[in-house]
């Protein structure tokens, strides 16, 4: 698949998703006014979608029905677009711009956007088990546990926590390559590889299945972080949509600077060869998953 034809199915998952996320918040009840807007905003303020990408596209390989994995996708989205409402505050990042619009907290106040991010977090968990998502129980138990524990002090949460203490408490660790890695792949890698998995458990998938996609999502999760930390270095903010160089700025150590930016190129193509090669059991039927691996890689927003 070349990159055109990518880039059309990308966008054909993302408008998909965006009618899941939509229908999710159709309905907001009692839930005050501003709440839901603040929501809506966050979650339908566009974005790359790529986390319900690859929900969609590893549980294609099981042939599951797109609306099943949509409807997990959308539950991810939530989650990770909560990540980024928190992760804007002055509290954490403090960043002003988002997907080239005012973060949240820039668009409503800091307590809207603190309350909108928990919202989020727990609308995926209702999406998870609302009806209309024909699963079975066993299925639907393995896509919470391993919703909550990607998402929670295992995994996003924590790598966002050894992230910030560095950063806030004054009293950096020696910057070490294997610290940085551990701590981006429990804060960025962690949802990418459910992504991967969620497609597994979907598919009801066997051991030996199972293992090249979370080979392939470990993989691609290592590629998403030195891209995003090339990104930081050397990519423009306007096409980002968001600040560019903000880490050199804080004087955190990415995986870039450890490496220097020749090694990290070099890393960077084996884990996308590490991730082509973990989908060789799916044959000709993972070649949107291996052009994934190679947006992944090759990405300048
Ligand atoms: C606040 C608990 C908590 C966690 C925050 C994910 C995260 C942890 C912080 C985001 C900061 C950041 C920019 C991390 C780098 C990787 C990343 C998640 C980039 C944004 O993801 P994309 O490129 O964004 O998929 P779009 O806008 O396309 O969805």
């Amino acid at each position: 698949m070349d990159a055109v034809g990518f880039n059309a199915r990308l966008g054909e998952v993302a408008e998909a998703t965006e009618r899941h996320l939509t229908a999710l918040m159709a309905d907001a009840g009692p839930a005050p006014g501003r709440l839901a807007e603040a929501m809506r905003y966050a979650v339908l303020g566009g974005g790359k979608r790529l986390r319900p990408f690859l929900v969609v596209e590893s549980a294609k390989l099981f042939d599951v029905p797109p609306e099943t994995a949509l409807r997990v996708g959308a539950a991810l989205e939530c989650i990770h677009c909560y990540s980024l409402v928190h992760d804007d505050l002055p509290a954490m990042d403090n960043d002003e711009l988002r997907r080239g619009r005012p973060t949240v907290w820039k668009a409503y106040d800091d307590w809207t956007a603190i309350l909108s991010g928990d919202g989020l977090l727990t609308l995926a968990f209702e999406a998870l088990t609302a009806p209309g998502l024909n699963i079975s129980d066993a299925q639907r138990v393995a896509l919470i546990a391993g919703l909550a524990k990607a998402s929670g002090w295992q995994g996003m949460v924590g790598g966002q926590v050894v992230d910030l203490m560095s950063d806030k408490l004054g009293d950096p660790p020696e910057p070490d390559f294997a610290h940085v890695q551990q701590l981006q792949s429990m804060k960025t890698g962690a949802l990418i590889l459910y992504a991967a998995e969620a497609g597994a458990i979907l598919g009801e998938a066997t051991a030996d299945e199972r293992l090249a996609l979370t080979t392939y999502g470990t993989a691609i999760g290592f590629a998403f972080q030195i891209a995003d930390d090339l990104l930081d270095k050397e990519g423009d903010a306007a096409r980002m949509g968001k600040a560019a160089r903000k880490d050199s700025a804080a004087g955190k150590a990415t995986l870039v600077d450890l490496l220097g930016v020749d090694e990290a190129r070099a890393a960077l193509n084996e884990a996308l060869s590490a991730a082509h090669d973990a989908l060789a059991p799916f044959g000709a039927g993972a070649a949107t998953l291996k052009a994934a691996a190679d947006f992944i890689a090759k990405r300048d927003h």
